[in-house]
């Protein structure tokens, strides 16, 4: 099977990295590492769009050459995939050679197979979006998206024939239910099918922005930076790069994760760009809501934009990473807030899961000297089920409700069997039966957990007598088996998982 591809979009070097960047780099790193344990391979790309008008003006702004400006930003993103353990294997930068070859060589071959041509345009310009704008898409003659006023523009540009893609790409959804991710993000993208297409813009003139890759045999236009950010998901493969050609191994793409305010760009000019240079549309686009912070837009002048190094900084990474996938479920807008973080942290974290493994290595240590005890049986084959339909149609907060059933059904089990009386008992069959039913379930919570808190499933493992060496070996449907646990092994006491967090209040 050919390795499993997913990218992020890649990001604006603009400005610094924020939440929604963190946010969509978890949903594909939770994404590749569940392809990983499952036995796929996994090919993970994000990256820096490095060219255009807001590139340009911010490095004005800061005093900096483009390049230098560029350089600064792109080592922030890198470092925000490295501080949330995002699983990358690559990172492309629209400012490297083999993005810039491969981007001219496909500028090339759509204009070999006849959908370019010249002609003058007068347009609506919104820098932020980067992207012309009809009056219809104007609120009160600004950008609905960035609440900026879009600048006129007129100049003699290249445009894409993307009006004789609406037939073929009307048969192509219809063909691919599944190409865009969830169905009323699909459902969009259909009406503005039935609307109609206009053929776009897809360079500018020198004249008002230099900072692009020129555009092949025109030395007095570069390329339109929509035009040449999407490439990146081929050029990171090398498109017709000779020997670096990789396209044969990982294309088409598994699944583009993107927030829905781009969804058009990958959904419809990305597929028609890919038939115009006759290389296969990608598989899915999963699109994603937005973050919003106490109920409100992140916005600098209302002052609650998350930095995402501050907020891993005060609680801690896998907390957060888990409370994002938990409460801000992909196909939907999901809030962020203080009070409901620290509520799941306690309740979810400290209460449920903390607890649960304290207290079943406690009682093991107690009535059975620390020796995981001979196997008894527990059916955890649903929640399996229910776990892995949810992380593999992107309900994530699905899969984590299926694991939390297990940790709950497992403190209820402690409570109902009241394994400090039955410790107490001269035959210690009856509390061994209840103490590997924890453990094991605990194995197998970890198991599920490693996609989202690969640290806090490692520290379970050694809790409870294994490790992540003597686990990860096994395949998915041998680790989801009962029994994984050995008796005889000795299980370890960890420091505490998630203490709690008091809130301000009870300070
Ligand atoms: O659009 N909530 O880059 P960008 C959730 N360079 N996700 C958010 C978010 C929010 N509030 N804000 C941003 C670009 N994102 C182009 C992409 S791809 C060929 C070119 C995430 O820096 C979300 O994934 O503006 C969104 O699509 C992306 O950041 C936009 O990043």
């Amino acid at each position: 099977m050919k390795p499993f591809y997913i990218t992020t979009p890649i990001y604006y070097a603009s400005g610094e990295p924020h939440i929604g960047h963190a946010y969509t780099n978890l949903m594909a790193d939770i994404t590749a590492r569940y392809y990983r344990m499952t036995g796929r391979e996994v090919r993970f790309l994000t990256g820096t769009d490095e060219h255009g008008m807001k590139v340009a003006r911010n490095a004005q702004a800061a005093g900096l050459e483009p390049q230098t400006f560029v350089d600064e930003k792109a080592a922030r993103f890198r470092e925000l995939a490295d501080a949330w353990n995002i699983t990358i294997d690559d990172f492309i930068r629209t400012t490297e050679d083999r993005h810039k070859v491969s981007a001219a060589a496909f500028w090339k071959a759509v204009n070999k197979n006849g959908y370019i041509y010249k002609k003058t345009y007068k347009g609506l310009y919104c820098v932020p979006c980067e992207s012309f704008k009809t009056e219809k898409d104007l609120v009160k003659g600004k950008c609905p998206d960035h609440d900026a006023v879009p600048e006129l523009l007129e100049e003699e540009n290249y445009f894409f024939k993307l009006s004789a893609f609406e037939d073929r790409l009307k048969t192509f959804y219809a063909e691919n239910p599944e190409f865009v991710t969830p169905e009323h993000h699909r459902n969009e993208m259909v009406q503005i099918l039935e609307r109609g297409l206009e053929d776009i813009s897809i360079s500018r003139s020198t004249k008002q922005l230099t900072w692009g890759i020129p555009v092949p045999g025109d030395e007095g236009q570069v390329l339109y930076v929509w035009f040449d950010a999407l490439v990146n998901y081929i050029s990171a493969i090398g498109y017709a790069r000779g020997k670096k050609d990789a396209m044969h191994l990982y294309w088409p793409a598994d699944i583009h994760f993107v927030g829905k305010e781009i969804n058009r760009f990958h959904s419809l000019l990305w597929p028609a760009m890919l038939m115009a240079a006759k290389v296969e549309p990608p598989r899915q686009i999963a699109v994603h809501g937005w973050i919003t912070v106490d109920g409100k837009k992140m916005s600098k002048t209302i002052g609650n934009v998350l930095d995402p190094f501050d907020l891993i900084e005060r609680y801690g990474l896998e907390p957060v990473r888990y409370f994002m996938a938990r409460e801000i479920p992909f196909y939907r807008d999901g809030d962020f807030s203080h009070e409901r973080f620290e509520m799941r942290y306690n309740n979810d974290l400290a209460n449920e899961l903390g607890n649960l493994l304290n207290r079943a290595i406690a009682m093991t240590e107690r009535y059975l000297d620390g020796v995981v005890p001979d196997e008894s049986v527990y059916d955890v084959t649903k929640r399996w089920t229910k776990y892995r339909a949810g992380m593999e149609s992107l309900r994530f907060d699905d899969a984590l409700l299926s694991v939390w059933k297990l940790v709950q059904a497992m403190n209820k089990h402690i409570d109902e069997t009241e394994p400090w009386k039955l410790g107490k008992q001269e035959d210690l069959k009856p509390v061994s039966d209840v103490l590997y039913v924890l453990l094991e379930s605990l194995r197998h919570i970890a198991w599920m957990l490693l996609p989202f808190m690969p640290g806090t499933a490692m520290l379970i493992f050694e809790g409870i007598g294994t490790s992540f060496i003597e686990q990860a070996p096994l395949s998915l449907s041998d680790a989801s088996k009962w029994g994984g646990l050995k008796p005889g092994s000795v299980v370890k006491r960890a420091e505490l998982l998630f203490p709690r967090i008091e809130s301000k209040e009870s300070e």
